[in-house]
């Protein structure tokens, strides 16, 4: 069970934030009102929220996920992977010192919390563009201590790990069709999103709920078929500056 939340409202410079979408400038004021409809979501589902203001000099802060690795227990603060975005784990830090006994990803690793997820006792553990094997290793360790399994996975042709699987609990994957048979997956049970689909293999378990992004029936059906209670979001405005659900906060 998850309690509490970190969020961060997206800043007046969004629009400035990195991407590879052709999806057109998202329109700050539709984005405010997404986040606000994401925050109530998470309240829904359970969660406390801890609300961070904005902070224009950095675009994509709202993007809390890639800022720490956080559990119950211990927290990571990341270095994250875009030179752009190194910094936004300041303030992340200060949040969580008092909460949790923290780690940290040292130069010359780079590590962004989109890469990183948990399934149970394990942690899957992306190399990107955005997180190197030094980073890789440098959690790896950390997570020894906490006596978690780490697995790392060489992630192709989408920014994050998590960009293209969840895993929604109940060893149940939810997989974009490049991550079906990969070895170190084959114990799971897999729902694949289909290409069209893509977006929604960020699709984020929290308590008794699971949030989908709105506009992809046939994931939404197929997760519901699976038992869950689903919580649709609009996402448009996230989805153009690559972000998705699992991306706007941290959950412990
Ligand atoms: C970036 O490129 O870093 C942001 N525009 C999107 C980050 C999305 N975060 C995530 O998937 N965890």
């Amino acid at each position: 069970m998850f309690t509490k939340a970190i969020v961060r409202k997206p800043a007046s410079t969004y629009a400035n934030g990195i991407t590879t979408s052709d999806l057109g400038k998202p329109d700050i004021n539709l984005a405010l009102k997404q986040h606000e409809a994401y925050c109530e979501a998470l309240i829904k589902c359970g969660l406390e929220l801890i609300i961070l203001d904005a902070d224009p000099n950095f675009p994509d802060s709202c993007f809390v996920e890639d800022t720490a690795v956080v559990t119950k227990d211990f927290g990571i603060i990341t270095r994250p992977g875009d030179k752009r975005r190194l910094g936004e784990e300041i303030e992340i830090k200060k949040v969580l010192e008092p909460l949790l006994k923290l780690h940290y990803i040292e130069e010359p690793g780079t590590l962004d919390g989109g890469d990183i997820m948990q399934a149970d006792n394990k942690f899957y553990i992306g190399i990107s563009d955005r997180t190197n094997n030094e980073g890789s290793r440098q959690l790896s360790n950390i997570l020894s201590k906490y006596n978690y399994e780490a697995i790392s996975i060489t992630v192709k042709d989408i920014l994050h790990f998590k960009t293209g699987i969840n895993y929604l609990g109940e060893n149940n994957l939810l997989v974009q069709k490049s991550f079906f048979d990969l070895p170190d997956l084959k114990n799971y049970n897999k729902t694949i999103v289909k290409s069209t689909e893509n977006y929604a293999a960020n699709s984020l378990r929290i308590n008794n709920c699971v949030i989908v992004p709105k506009g992809f029936p046939e994931t939404k059906s197929n997760i519901e078929k699976l038992g869950y209670k689903i919580i649709e979001l609009e996402m448009s405005e996230f989805q153009k500056m690559d972000g998705g659900l699992s991306c706007l906060s941290l959950r412990f």
